[in-house]
């Protein structure tokens, strides 16, 4: 009996993987996000196989570094082995794939066209982020499962994105995330066409890149006592947490990053926000301390004291080393819910405002507001002296700050409207919808623990980063997007993940896409082949978000 139950299922196995290898393993262009336009050519399929090179421009290490990934990813893909070779021979093109530097082949930057014809496939992009983009599209294509050979239907498949600034943000504050886990979030970004990672390093519950010049803000800052259980209840769990990059692995990070053509934009929020720091260095508060790196959530009382030079002789010390660790134009300096109680009754932060005259203005601003604009105008300075620019949270308009520094829109959209009418440059990312920490159902008891809020699948999908009212230049001020993932409850990666699997491939499409080109049945048609990637990887996501009735019969 039970070896006939044992030929039964070795044969069914068998039979299986038959099967599997004769099915006829076809790539399909229709990807998330969409490409602009795909469109067949008369000639054979190209047959994808392990005799297939792929070739790339001799000497350019970008490229060089492109054709190892693509390589790769064909590799995790189908299981077949794939060789680079460094060639500008174009006799050399024929069977085989081939990356190439073409500005005439391609008007933006971030875009990239791919030819397949049966006598080769070339992958054309002005820059080595254009044939990236190439790249992830291509490896989205290819089916999933060992394959000896894999047809590429002949086509011209080309994209380019709509928005610049294509962003997803990790709080590493809240819960610390180690180095492999924020590389796995980065591998997520580069198969979604994302290209700018926010990455929120300081709050009042964690100081988490070292600053060499003051050493105890990541030694003492880093660590908490203890955290909240539930939302923000009397008991803790009293359990010591924390943890830091280091400035070494902060660049590793870094360079992994740039080599997936995607900016990593620090985040050391100010003047609010600081209580690890005012623990590790009590004398930069207002009262002097002592103060508790935070196990709660929230906004707390305890800001910077701007009355004292001391503390922006520390903010320009430590942004010298952030500057050097990252090598982007942006800083983000927060900036968001910074409470001026402190400053109300802290003589020096009033010595300030009587010095610098920032009385309260008709009513309208008060002088502690005033204060937070002074105090960011003066690092805004020092930045700029060196090149960078600030980004801060949308509390910053009423705080008197100039044009060059750019909003990022979270209370809603409608600061972002009116920053860009006021000539700021502009990232929507409200929180409804483009919080991840927030649910992506209605069905909370179903859901892992969240912030709250709702931001279904389909909500990100129809966001419009434009509003309908702007005009002109204004409209030109909005860079783009960026979800936020706040981790107050994301203790671990794979609710990391499940948070941001499959929102971000919703986000990717109105990022990359024509407003006209978006459709959520298409796009929920085409979601299920970009999770296979993601079970691939092993990448928790939200799988109930696969099944368009869901919203449909809460609607
Ligand atoms: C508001 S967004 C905050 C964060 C919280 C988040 C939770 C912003 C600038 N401040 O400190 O983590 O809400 O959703």
């Amino acid at each position: 009996m039970y070896t006939r139950r044992l030929l039964i299922s070795c044969l069914t196995a068998a039979l299986a993987v038959l099967a599997a290898m004769a099915l006829d393993q076809r790539a399909d262009y229709r990807v998330v996000p969409l490409p602009d336009a795909i469109n067949g050519i008369k000639s054979a399929d190209f047959k994808l196989t392990e005799a297939c090179l792929i070739n790339y421009p001799t000497a350019n290490r970008d490229m060089e570094r492109n054709a190892a990934m693509l390589s790769e990813y064909v590799e995790e893909l189908t299981g077949m082995h794939l060789s680079t070779r460094p060639t500008v021979n174009a006799k050399d093109r024929p069977g085989n794939v081939t990356l190439l530097i073409d500005p005439k082949a391609v008007a933006h930057d971030e875009g990239y066209r791919i030819l397949v014809t049966a006598r080769g496939v070339e992958i054309s992009g002005r820059t080595p982020a254009g044939v990236f983009q190439g790249i992830q599209v291509l490896r989205k294509s290819l089916p999933v499962g060992p394959a000896a050979m894999v047809a590429l239907p002949a086509a011209q498949v080309e994209g380019q994105p709509r928005f610049g600034y294509r962003g997803m943000h990790l709080d590493c504050a809240r819960h610390f995330f180690g180095v492999p886990a924020v590389k796995r979030y980065l591998d997520i970004m580069a198969l979604h066409g994302m290209n700018q990672l926010h990455w929120h390093l300081t709050d009042d519950q964690g100081w988490r890149i070292e600053i060499k010049k003051y050493p105890r803000l990541a030694e003492v800052g880093g660590w908490r006592n203890g955290t909240t259980l539930g939302h923000n209840s009397p008991v803790n769990d009293g359990i010591r947490y924390g943890g830091y990059y280091t400035q070494d692995e902060i660049r590793d990070i870094v360079r992994y990053a740039a080599d997936r053509y995607i900016t990593v934009i620090p985040e050391v929020d100010m003047p609010g926000h600081m209580l690890a720091a005012l623990t590790a260095y009590p004398e930069l508060g207002c009262t002097g301390g002592p103060y508790e790196v935070w196990g709660l959530w929230g906004v707390a009382d305890d800001v910077l004291c701007v009355g004292r030079d001391h503390t922006l002789q520390f903010i320009r010390d430590v942004l010298d080393e952030v500057m050097q660790l990252f090598p982007g134009e942006y800083i983000h300096i927060g900036g968001d819910e910074s409470p001026r109680v402190r400053w109300q009754q802290c003589p020096r932060c009033q010595q300030r405002i009587a010095d610098e005259g920032l009385q309260s203005r008709d009513g309208r601003q008060g002088a502690e507001a005033r204060l937070q604009g002074w105090f960011t105008t003066r690092v805004q300075r020092y930045l700029a002296q060196h090149g960078r620019r600030i980004i801060g949270w949308d509390e910053l308009l009423g705080c008197d700050v100039d044009t060059t520094a750019t909003i990022m829109s979270w209370t809603g959209a409608e600061p972002g409207a009116r920053g860009a009418m006021l000539g700021h440059d502009v990232i929507m990312t409200p929180n409804t919808p483009l919080y991840f920490d927030h649910y992506q159902s209605r069905e909370t008891w179903n859901e892992p623990t969240a912030f709250g809020g709702l931001a279904t699948l389909r909500m990100v999908y129809e966001f419009e980063p434009v509003a309908a009212h702007l005009t002109g230049a204004a409209r030109g001020h909005i860079l783009g997007a960026q979800a936020n993932l706040w981790t107050e409850y994301i203790t671990c990666e794979p609710q990391a993940q499940y948070m941001v699997l499959p929102r971000m491939a919703a986000l990717a499409e109105l990022l990359w896409m024509r407003p006209e080109a978006r459709d959520y049945a298409d796009f929920m048609a085409r979601l299920p082949r970009l999770v296979e990637v993601y079970r691939l990887h092993g990448w928790t996501y939200r799988a109930r978000s696969l099944n368009p009735d869901e919203e449909k019969d809460k609607n």
